[in-house]
């Protein structure tokens, strides 16, 4: 820090600093009597100054550093040495009366003297500065800008080094070019789309969370908080890489390199931040794999998580509330306050990565807390409600659901399963549980023979599906191998049921696009029936189960049920500035919502790209996809043991 200068002490000639040095094109050798009378005043202020800061500064002796590793956390101290607390969480109090008395007056004097001496070196400093000469005292002020300079590019050079985690073993990460020359051609296509939609954003909505097509500019919703956090850029990212856009890869690293540092104001959406920007960066560091590139993004994932997620308000339950800005608060419509099942169980994939890539058990102990303690609690049939009460820690309304609110939950506990080269047995054993009720309550033939998932309300079953519950035909597939009572063909068999009946609620629209819900009531067999059912907004999830079981299967029927999805989208979707919802699929004369969703780009055309793409890209032995199609590697840990976890089983 620079000394204060000018204090006109000595009554000698003192040279003048020029603050505007051709307003004084000669040295002034005196001070007029009004400028000592001022700087008289800034000695006594900053003197007083001194004095005050003193007593106002707060007491370092409370707070002890921890280092997380990028982050520093103040954090209570409580074992002091002096006085404080002792081990075994004994508080010992000291002597007492004149002892004390006489230790604390020890104690005043010496900070006086303390006090005086900083003073007399402070004004001994400030004297030698007025004698310097304005070339010396310039040559100074460039030797601490340059200091300054040297700190923050220290600083920026980024925080200490995070320790070494084995890279693992990264395949089919490129390629995959089908054999089949018409497949190829759509391959291509596909791959044009998605040009096009990123072009679009970079054009129009570049940094922004998302792209209003139409109107060509920047959009953001409430689950980012109304923040520019460039969602799209990190959600795509991997896309890019897949498909081999490595220029467009660069652009986008670039700008999370500079740009994403998430020290925004704005209550965000958990869950959405987790699956998009931790998935999305964790993707896209693990398919990059090359050091500079691995580097910044595991830095940024680190950032990213401390700043956001850690700080969370954890309550008893320690069950993470919806929405965050410094303290958690829930979503005013759920359940009386409650937690959603599909927002506090979708965190498992992603937090054990950071702890494998920070060496920071925490992360892991936290998702494995909320699963101990929903093994706990009791189910109604069997079913896990969608609204769980955080400060009680029981469940609120009694509505089940694998679409909305409830999905990705049982999604992530065959994940964790997955992810963990099949070592987390608890995980599997939980996801058989849940599905075999599910299967039980929720599962039925329509009067036409389609299967479909309905949802669970207080006891009666609402025979309607959701867009977003088709995931769970991948899913059903996903799980087959390694079901109990060697149940595996029935589960494929499931699966493909659900991505039929999926099928059939796009090919009974005018737009051959599916709605947000439909149902299999009064005559009705896959077909929405309120307006405000009817929109699609470029959802992913009949694609992802059709490439699932194109993966499994290779039923021929699959490609072709991509396929005629994806020329719809082109052929209703696509705008000269991207691409849009549209807001009823059974109108042959759609509007536009006028939103590019960023899982566009992260899921609809990647699952495309991959569906049209050979099996060895992103082979499903070494990668699992989070709920955002992020691809995370399995962790063939081998011996290593995740810091906080119980070696692994088989
Ligand atoms: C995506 O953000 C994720 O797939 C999430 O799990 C729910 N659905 C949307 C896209 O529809």
């Amino acid at each position: 820090m620079t000394t204060p200068a000018l204090l006109p002490l000595s009554g000698r000639r003192i040279p003048t600093l020029s603050p505007g040095a051709s307003s004084f094109p000669h040295h002034r050798a005196t001070l007029r009597l009004s400028e000592k009378f001022i700087l008289l005043l800034i000695l006594s202020a900053f003197i007083t100054l001194c004095f005050g800061a003193f007593f106002f500064l707060p007491d370092n002796s409370k707070h002890k550093r921890f280092d997380l590793g990028l982050e520093d956390v103040l954090i209570p101290h409580i074992d002091s040495p002096k006085g404080g607390k002792h081990s075994a969480g004994q508080v010992v109090i000291h002597g007492q009366g004149g002892h004390d008395e006489h230790r604390h007056r020890e104690e005043e004097e010496s900070l006086r003297d303390k006090i005086r001496a900083d003073h007399e070196r402070a004004l001994q400093e400030a004297k030698e500065k007025l004698r310097k000469s304005r070339e010396e005292l310039q040559a100074e002020i460039q030797t601490e800008k340059s200091k300054v300079a040297e700190d923050l590019k220290k600083k920026d050079a980024g925080p200490k080094p995070l320790p070494p985690v084995p890279m693992p073993k990264v395949v089919g990460v490129s390629d995959g070019e089908p054999p089949e020359p018409d497949v190829k051609d759509k391959r291509d296509k596909i791959r044009e789309m998605m040009k096009h939609a990123w072009d679009s954003y970079r054009q129009y909505g570049w940094g922004h969370n998302e792209l209003k097509p139409l109107a060509k500019k920047g959009h953001t919703t409430n689950i980012f908080g109304n923040s520019q956090m460039g969602a799209t850029i990190v959600d795509a990212l991997d896309t890019l890489y897949i498909m081999g856009l490595h220029e467009e890869f660069k652009d986008g690293q670039e700008w999370i390199e500079q740009n994403l540092d998430f020290s925004v104001n704005a209550e965000v959406s958990v869950f959405e931040v987790n699956i998009r920007f931790i998935g999305g960066l964790l993707a896209a560091y693990y398919l990059s794999g090359q050091e500079v590139t691995t580097h910044l993004f595991r830095v940024k994932i680190i950032r990213v998580f401390t700043k956001l997620l850690m700080h969370l308000q954890t309550v008893p339950t320690d069950i993470k509330k919806g929405i965050h800005n410094g303290v958690g608060r829930n979503w005013g419509w759920a359940s009386a306050g409650s937690s959603i099942l599909a927002e506090f169980g979708t965190l498992h994939m992603e937090f054990v990565h950071l702890t494998y890539l920070t060496g920071n058990p925490v992360y892991y102990q936290k998702v494995m807390h909320i699963r101990k303690l929903l093994a706990k609690m009791d189910r109604p049939n069997g079913l896990y409600p969608n609204y769980l009460n955080p400060r009680t820690g029981r469940w609120g309304q009694h509505h089940t659901s694998v679409g909305g609110l409830g999905d990705s939950f049982y999604e992530y506990l065959l994940k964790a399963w997955l992810m963990s080269d099949k070592t987390d047995i608890e995980a599997r054993k939980t996801y058989d549980d849940a599905i075999e009720a599910i299967e039980r309550h929720l599962i039925r033939k329509s009067n036409g023979g389609l299967t479909f998932i309905g949802e669970w309300k207080n006891g009666h079953l609402e025979r309607k599906m959701g867009h977003l519950t088709c995931f769970a035909g991948g899913m059903f597939a996903l799980g087959a191998d390694g079901s109990p009572d060697d149940k595996a063909g029935h589960y494929l068999q499931l699966g493909a049921e659900i991505a039929h009946t999926c099928h059939e609620s796009y090919d009974r629209t005018v737009l051959k696009l599916g709605p947000e819900a439909f149902k299999f009531d009064s005559g009705l067999e896959a077909v929405a029936v309120r307006q405000n059912e009817k929109y699609y907004i470029l959802r992913p999830e009949v694609i992802e189960t059709y490439w699932y079981m194109w993966r499994f299967t290779h039923d021929p029927k699959y490609r072709q049920w991509g396929w005629e999805a994806a020329q719809a989208i082109d052929k209703y979707c696509r705008v000269s500035g991207g691409f849009s919802g549209v807001k009823d699929v059974y109108s042959s004369n759609p509007t536009y919502d006028d939103v590019q969703q960023s899982f566009f780009l992260a899921e609809t055309l990647k699952y495309l790209y991959l569906l049209f793409s050979s099996d060895d890209l992103m082979p499903l032995e070494n990668w699992v996809f989070n709920t955002e199609a992020h691809p995370l590697p399995v962790l063939h840990l081998g011996n290593i043991t995740l810091p906080g976890s119980q070696p692994a089983q088989r």
